[in-house]
């Protein structure tokens, strides 16, 4: 998987959740069948990855126990790794993600950046795997209450430049790295649009960096009618491959998204016309309007 971190970017992470609660495909996946059936359906559409998890992380929600969040990751990720579909696993419990390397995950997926289990550091050093590092400030329960910042951007850097060194020093390799702004955890519409338009600021790192906007309530709320009624999340695939090439387009390395085809599509208009990259500076502010919270 070195080469998938070093892989000429785009990537594309699918996202399949095996959970009954998750905020765009709770409840869909969650029966075995069904969801080897999806992450494959993903991987033929182009997913470089799929990412399985078994924890919602939307804004509010309760945590599950370990043993029932293994117990819905464990089987699919077998499954997945036996066809040949190269899995991340989606946790931030290094249990978890130590049990899902043995069944076959290639990459840790951790929304954490680490923080949530001291142990993770170790399980991925171990592993030698890639370990995704998400800009995060605690669990999803009281997330909303934690997205104060001075400067969105400035702030976000700095914890996860805090998050790459610890990581560091805990022994993992820095290529297997990969950074993630953590878009909608703790963070309003408003931050949620400043990472997105100075994503060079997170480039700058000098790491790879993962886009993670599919279909969250930002895009609802942009797309929403004049009375406030937020945009459904099967309503959000167009924002969300506009996101992504937008994403891409600056500099990220890949996208994890629910819309695998029209992603891939898109991407592959973008390769064609010769793969443009947008201009570093002068861009018009970001929209300020809607604000809403929430992933
Ligand atoms: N978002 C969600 C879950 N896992 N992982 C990474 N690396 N980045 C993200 O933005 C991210 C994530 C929440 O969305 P979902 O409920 O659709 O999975």
């Amino acid at each position: 998987m070195t080469d998938l971190v070093r892989a000429q970017a785009p990537v594309v992470m699918g996202v399949l959740n095996v959970t009954p609660d998750s905020f765009s495909d709770g409840g869909r996946y969650a029966d075995l069948d069904a969801a080897v059936a999806h992450g494959v359906r993903l991987h033929d559409e182009g997913a470089h990855l799929v990412d399985v998890g078994g924890e919602s992380t939307r804004p509010g929600a309760d945590r599950v126990d370990p043993r029932t969040e293994a117990s819905r990751v464990l089987p699919v990720i077998r499954e997945l790794a036996a066809a040949g579909v190269p899995v991340s696993i989606d946790t931030t419990r290094a249990p978890v993600a130590e049990a899902a390397v043995v069944a076959g995950a290639a990459v840790v997926n951790d929304v954490s950046g680490g923080l949530a289990d001291p142990d993770m550091a170790r399980v991925v050093r171990d592993a030698g795997c890639p370990w995704v590092l998400m800009h995060w400030r605690g669990h999803s329960r009281g997330m909303r209450e934690l997205a104060g910042y001075t400067d969105v951007v400035t702030d976000v850097r700095a914890e996860l430049a805090r998050r790459v060194d610890d990581a560091l020093a805990a022994g993992v390799a820095a290529d297997r790295l990969v950074i993630d702004p953590g878009l909608g955890f703790a963070k309003t519409a408003a931050h949620n649009w400043e990472l997105s338009a100075r994503l060079p600021e997170l480039l700058d790192l000098g790491l790879p960096l993962l886009f993670g906007a599919s279909r969250k309530s930002y895009l609802g709320h942009l797309l929403a009618t004049p009375d406030g009624t937020p945009r459904d999340t099967d309503g959000r695939a167009a924002a969300t491959i506009a996101t992504s090439v937008l994403a891409v387009a600056a500099g990220a390395w890949g996208v994890r998204v629910h819309d695998v085809r029209g992603t891939t599509d898109a991407l592959a208009v973008w390769s064609a016309t010769g793969r443009p990259r947008l201009a570093t500076s002068g861009n018009d502010p970001a929209p300020t309007g809607r604000t809403e919270g929430g992933t």
